[in-house]
């Protein structure tokens, strides 16, 4: 992880810690056949900040936000960010 990237996850930790637990969108099961996995808090086509909360909400567990198995992790949250705006069609 580069010294940019760390600094950033610890920026979304604080912003996600800041806005407190009631904002965070946790996990849900998802939807069969979504059209991005990077939509994985609200299913609805686009990845925008109630995604990424849930995510850093998820951070070191399994979850929705989860992309590659082994627990939300800092590229899961890269993967996140560059798919970041309306999901493809
Ligand atoms: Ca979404």
């Amino acid at each position: 992880m580069t010294t940019r990237q760390s600094t950033l996850a610890g920026l979304l930790a604080v912003i996600a810690v800041t806005l407190g637990p009631s904002l965070i969108v946790r996990g849900s099961p998802r939807p069969s056949l979504p059209p991005c996995p990077w939509d994985c808090a609200d299913f609805d086509g686009v990845v925008a900040v109630p995604d990424l909360l849930a995510l850093l909400s998820q951070w070191g567990l399994p979850g929705s936000c989860d992309f590659d198995g082994g627990g939300v992790a800092v590229p899961d949250l890269l993967k996140l960010l560059a798919n970041w705006g309306v999901c493809p069609p």
